[in-house]
């Protein structure tokens, strides 16, 4: 049973992160079993194609994550201003 729900959104200048803690945070919490890189475009919240090859978050990107019960939603945002508003 899930005890509480909590939406975090990740919100930031372009290139500060926000996709790496994401994927740190998926990976430290035991959600997945390899930690991905932006920068080797296998990051779980950077799927698209273009994301991939150009290093960049386009989109908006939900992911999620349950410790005791707890379930944090996570959303990785784009930084590029011109993107942001797209979300
Ligand atoms: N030195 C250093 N580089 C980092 C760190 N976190 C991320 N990077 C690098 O910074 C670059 C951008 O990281 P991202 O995680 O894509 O940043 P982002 O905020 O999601 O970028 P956008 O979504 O495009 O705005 C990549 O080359 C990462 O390897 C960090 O803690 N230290
Ligand atoms: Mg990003």
């Amino acid at each position: 049973m899930i005890k509480s729900l909590q939406n975090i959104g990740l919100l930031a200048h372009v290139d500060a992160g926000k996709t790496s803690i994401t994927e740190n945070i998926l990976f430290l919490s035991q959600h997945t079993k390899q930690l991905g890189s932006v920068d080797k475009g296998n990051t779980v919240t950077d799927s698209m194609r273009v994301e991939k090859d150009r290093g960049i978050s386009v989109r908006a990107a939900h992911t999620a994550i349950l410790l005791n019960n707890h379930k944090i939603n996570l959303i990785d945002t784009p930084g590029h201003v011109d993107l942001f508003y797209d979300c």
